[in-house]
């Protein structure tokens, strides 16, 4: 009895399950819509028809490494995919072009190195195992492709936090360069510890490697852009509950290519380092990795900052974490100072950039007491005046100085300046304030520091840009901070949706093809309710700043009154202040992120997007729930569907005929291009293909198929090595 084309009595199928997501099992019985299935687990189920999905009974034992090769291709048909990859440590799969990168949270030996780069050098994507080198290669080439340069853009977007703010440097006189081309970009997304920064760092050294001169001079442009990573992920990273290392500011770094392609200049950007954290950290998190370096540093260094165990600093013993396994901070600390070598930090400065780390440190731990005078503050102790004393050493500032900018306020009236003393509370935010801002100064040196050491080349032929940035934010508390992230976060997986699905369908409209139109989920709706001018919430936050005697209150009644019926938006039942955005996942700003847009928006995106297979982040697991979640709101899974049930594959006419006019060389004396196109079809005996107005439209694996005829015909072997399904328009 069957239900469905392919179900019945025995077969293997997928059902629901709510733990492992999708379990396999076999159909016991079928009644009317109901079916009930033996599961592997030995658990009886039953459930309805719509409800369950047919299992590929020859499923190849080491799966496929792309998607689009799969039988059946369904949800538990991809997660079943990935896994059995990921137990071989086979961590990267293709869909289409799209690269899925697992993170396996352990070293796997002899993926990334100058073999395997060599490797994949000119090699068309597909005929090696999916890599972020094939990716970059696939990038880098088609660069040269173009005989004239045009930018390439590699984006980092993340899905936990987010931020963006950059400006693409003087993309209009590229775009004039490039002509009528189509610019390159690679969008790396995931969630927190997905991989995302590790993925970058692959594609930076793929590019280096490319672009880099023969010499191996440790001091070459592209060594510094390289090292430049360690020096700021000493100074930007730390350990959250969802990453060991997890990047706490954005980043924006912009590769400068001469004629040659190699690499002749670099700048880089960084955006809203996570302040903070300087002296606020939770447990088990940890403050920023310099900290501990700094205190594991040699006797005689650690001596001359008077530093010592971090347990002793209030800035640091805040959390019960001071380790990270399998990390050695002294090592760290010298590992550190030779990439700051290497970047061009002289030992004074990095004698400066450590005294700096460590007063802060110094300072953290000034407590205040009530001082002689109603409403002042002093140092509490004679442990508090060691610190202050040993910051302004540090500082080699005024110890006065120093203490006054914590207790005492300078209020500037017309022409007149009065000094205001301060109650201990109030010292102690001032301390956390100079904390804070002394560090993200301090940061914005380094990073100036490098791009002065590294050079630009204002003469550069082509760019490539890559975008390291954290994902969607929810705190218990969020601030105009996160709404600033969040709504950057949108607009980006609004790029993704329109490229994967609105392009794709407006594509197959303009070339009058047939398509049934697949669903997506548009965002529109939030960034209006956000953006829109007037009226959006941004504009009324405008206004509300300009008068007076708006308020927390005044501006959320505002709002409560004007969007009470929008759909994406909530007024939580208690509060009088706080509102919600029902956003996708579940900051100058805004002229930035416009660029930013702009720019992509005539590029040619390539994706990586990184699953995190567990939140205990441990090699081994791989937790289906999870993994499917990400693959959902990343729209991975709907990038699948339509890549695979479209026309992936699609060739400008021209192209086309000029590539398989060898199949029947008659054509070319054509002028109809279409059919000139459809006749190479036939003779290739390809099936189910579209002719569009001015291009072919090639089903997932055609291309491979077609070119094995061309081999044929040219007498070359006809055995394609590996099908490769997306073909570069
Ligand atoms: P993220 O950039 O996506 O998080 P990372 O790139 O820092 O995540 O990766 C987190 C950790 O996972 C790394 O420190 C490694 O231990 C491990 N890892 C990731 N990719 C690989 C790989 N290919 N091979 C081996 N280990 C890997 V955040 O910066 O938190 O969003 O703001
Ligand atoms: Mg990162």
């Amino acid at each position: 009895m069957a239900t469905s084309a392919n179900i019945i009595v025995g077969s293997q199928v997928w059902v629901e399950d709510p733990e492992v997501a999708w379990i396999d099992g076999d159909v016991l019985s079928i009644n009317d819509r109901e079916i009930k299935v033996k599961c592997s687990s030995g658990k009886e189920v039953v459930t309805n028809v719509s409800r369950v999905y047919p299992k590929d009974p020859e499923f190849p034992e080491c799966g496929v490494d792309d998607m689009t090769k799969l039988a059946y291709l369904h949800e538990p048909g991809v997660l079943q995919n990935l896994k059995c990859r990921f137990d071989m440590d086979e961590i990267y799969t293709y869909t289409g072009n799209i690269l899925i990168a697992v993170n396996p949270f352990k070293r796997i030996p002899n993926i990334y190195n100058r073999d395997v780069m060599d490797r994949y050098k000119g090699v068309d994507l597909g005929d090696l195992s999916p890599h972020p080198y094939a990716i970059a290669d696939s990038a880098y080439r088609h660069s040269f492709l173009f005989p004239f340069f045009f930018m390439l853009l590699i984006l980092i977007i993340e899905f936990q936090r987010n931020i963006i703010c950059m400006r693409i440097k003087d993309f209009s006189e590229c775009r004039q360069m490039v002509h009528e081309r189509i610019s390159q970009s690679i969008l790396v997304s995931g969630e927190s510890g997905a991989g995302k920064t590790e993925s970058t760092k692959n594609l930076m050294q793929y590019l280096a490697y490319m672009g880099g001169r023969s010499g191996g001079d440790e001091r070459s442009v592209e060594q510094k852009v390289l090292e430049s990573n360690p020096v700021l992920e000493a100074f930007g990273n730390a350990k959250t509950v969802r990453n060991n290392n997890s990047s706490r500011f954005g980043k924006f770094v912009e590769i400068q290519f001469n004629e040659q392609g190699k690499i002749s200049g670099a700048a880089i950007k960084t955006y809203l380092l996570e302040r903070s954290r300087v002296c606020q950290v939770s447990d088990p998190e940890r403050s920023y990795h310099c900290f501990y370096m700094l205190c594991a540093a040699p006797p005689e260094v650690s001596e001359k900052y008077k530093l010592g165990n971090p347990r002793t600093f209030h800035y640091l013993n805040q959390s019960n974490c001071y380790e990270l396994a399998g990390v050695d901070e002294s090592k760290e600390y010298l590992t550190t100072k030779q990439a700051m070598e290497v970047v061009g930090i002289s030992s004074d400065e990095q004698e400066a950039i450590f005294r700096v780390v460590a007063a802060i440190l110094h300072i953290g731990n000034i407590g205040f007491s009530r001082g002689n005078e109603p409403d002042s503050s002093q140092p509490k102790d004679d442990k508090s005046r060691f610190h202050l004393k040993t910051a302004a050493e540090l500082f080699m500032c005024d110890e006065t100085a120093l203490q006054d900018s914590f207790c005492k306020r300078v209020i500037v009236t017309r022409g007149e300046s009065i000094r205001k003393t301060l109650d201990p509370n109030s010292a102690a935010l001032n301390r956390d304030a100079l904390a804070k801002i002394v560090y993200s100064r301090l940061f914005d040196w380094l990073v100036s520091k490098i791009n002065n050491s590294i050079g630009q080349d204002a003469n550069s032929k082509f760019l490539i840009g890559l975008l390291d940035i954290y994902g969607f934010e929810s705190f218990k508390t969020n601030s105009f901070e996160q709404f600033c992230i969040n709504l950057t976060n949108e607009k980006l997986q609004q790029h993704f949706n329109q490229h994967v699905f609105k392009m794709e369908q407006e594509e197959y409209t303009k070339e009058e093809i047939d398509w049934s139109y697949i669903e997506f989920v548009d965002n529109q709706d939030i960034l209006d309710l956000i953006e829109k001018k007037p009226g959006g919430i941004i504009a009324l936050l405008d206004e509300a700043c300009m008068f007076p005697r708006s308020t927390h209150s005044t501006f959320a009644e505002k709002l409560y009154q004007t969007f009470k019926d929008h759909k994406r938006f909530n007024k939580p039942k208690l509060s009088k202040t706080d509102f919600t955005i029902c956003h996708y996942a579940g900051s100058k700003f805004k002229q930035q992120l416009q660029a930013l847009l702009e720019t992509l928006s005539h590029t040619e995106p390539h994706y990586v997007r990184c699953v995190k297979p567990n939140n205990v982040l441990k090699p081994a697991i791989f937790e289906n729930q999870n993994i499917l979640q990400q693959l959902r709101c990343g729209g991975v899974m709907e990038a699948i569907r339509i890549s695979c049930a479209g026309f992936p594959t699609r060739k400008p006419f021209a192209e086309f005929i000029e590539r398989f006019k060898v199949l029947a060389p008659e054509v070319t004396k054509l002028s109809d291009e279409a059919k000139a196109s459809r006749i190479l079809l036939e003779k290739a005996n390809i099936k189910g293909y579209q002719v569009g107005k001015t291009k072919v439209f090639l089903r997932a694996g055609q291309m491979a198929e077609i070119d094995a005829r061309r081999s044929e015909v040219l007498g070359r072997s006809a055995v394609v090595i590996q099908a490769k399904f997306l073909a570069y328009s």
